[in-house]
């Protein structure tokens, strides 16, 4: 069987996700596509061979639509995915899954209501090859039971629009879903401090910032998140145990030895960091939406949780950058225990 996917929003994560369900991902098509920019949604579904809809709730009704991809505004994504589970559609979501807790929380209702798990949330971390290979060595216990964990999060740049909450919400939020699910462990309080701002941006955008994360078995974790460190897109993690360290491995690069010095090029965005990633992350859910099974892959329990940890960071960086605690409701059946 191949998968008819409809695509709510064309934008650029939306063109890449098309382009990948096309190429790269078998067993899936793109059959439909909407966006509120109707000439880029007629240019595109005419690209893949796709029809275009007038909006996202006659796409998801739509017969002959087997699962939906939401890649819109993350204020647009709490309508589509509830209008996806009300027809019992899988659906994908890229981050985030509702720019409230609120409306996690009726994205998680509706999916109890339904009695079994139809949405799946874009952190596509769990699927980087060097995340899973970090996670085997804590679950295999090598380096013991972990400790501390030390993590930074650079872009070399952002855009004009990108402001200082954004820091927690659209970009620390990877490391916290991957974070809690490489640990199996929930965060339970979050802090953001600001050292000095660099200069290369607007003087209102409190960047960098180091963010402090403690989890419920104890594990702190410190995240520096710079988005304007100019040099490039660098993911870093190393996890302490009571045994040894374990840490992230750079991207494969060659080595260059020219003019008295010896280097590798630093990736410059996430498409390229994470293309890996993302193929899988669609791969396996594509599979599980063929075999008619529930998805795998980081759930609308995760998304709820993602987004209150972030509300919390955002709290504290806004008030007096003291810890404040997470507010998160107790975890359904329906979501299994932490990974
Ligand atoms: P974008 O602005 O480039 O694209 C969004 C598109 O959605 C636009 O074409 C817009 O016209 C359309 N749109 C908005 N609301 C709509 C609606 N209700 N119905 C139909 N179309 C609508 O944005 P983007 O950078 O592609 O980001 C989209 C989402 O993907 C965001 O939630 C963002 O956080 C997420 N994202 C995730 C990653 C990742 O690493 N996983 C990276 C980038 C972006
Ligand atoms: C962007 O939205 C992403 O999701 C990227 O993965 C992240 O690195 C970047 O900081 C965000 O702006």
């Amino acid at each position: 069987m191949t998968v008819r996917i409809g695509v709510i929003g064309a934008g650029m994560i939306g063109q890449e996700h098309i382009r990948r369900l096309t190429d790269v991902v078998a067993g899936a098509r793109v059959t439909a596509v909407t966006d509120i920019d109707g000439a880029r949604a007629d240019e595109t579904a005419a690209r893949v061979g796709a029809a275009t809809f007038p909006d996202g709730p006659a796409l998801v009704a739509a017969d002959d639509i087997d699962a939906v991809l939401v890649t819109s505004w993350g204020p647009t994504h709490a309508e589509h995915v509830l209008d996806a589970v009300a027809a019992g559609k899988p659906v994908f979501c890229e981050k985030p899954l509702a720019t409230s807790a609120e409306d996690c929380l009726r994205i998680v209702e509706a999916e109890r209501a339904h009695g079994r798990r139809l949405v799946q949330v874009g952190f596509m971390r769990r699927y980087d090859a060097g995340y899973r290979q970090l996670k085997e060595v804590l679950d295999g216990g090598s380096i013991g039971p972990p400790l501390m964990v030390h993590c930074a999060h650079r872009n070399p740049t952002v855009p004009d629009a990108y402001h200082s909450a954004m820091a927690a919400q659209d970009t620390a939020v990877h490391e916290i879903d991957v974070l809690r699910w490489m640990l199996a462990d929930e965060i339970v309080s979050a802090q953001v401090v600001t050292p000095r701002s660099t200069s290369k941006r607007f003087a209102h955008l409190k960047d960098p910032q180091i963010m402090l994360f403690e989890t419920a078995k104890g594990v702190r974790i410190d995240l520096e998140v710079f988005v304007n460190c100019q040099y490039g897109y660098d993911i870093q993690c190393e996890t302490v145990g009571e045994d040894g360290l374990v840490r992230l491995p750079d991207p494969a690069a060659v080595g260059i030895r020219t003019a008295g010095r010896h280097g590798t090029a630093v990736l410059q965005d996430w498409k390229g960091r994470f293309a890996d990633a993302f193929d899988t992350e669609f791969r396996e859910w594509v599979a599980s939406v063929e075999a008619g099974d529930e998805p795998t892959g980081p759930s609308a329990w995760d998304g709820y949780a993602a987004t209150v940890i972030t509300d919390a960071a955002v709290r504290s960086l806004e008030s007096d950058q003291q810890p404040v605690t997470v507010d998160m409701k107790p975890r359904p059946a329906l979501y299994g225990g932490l990974a």
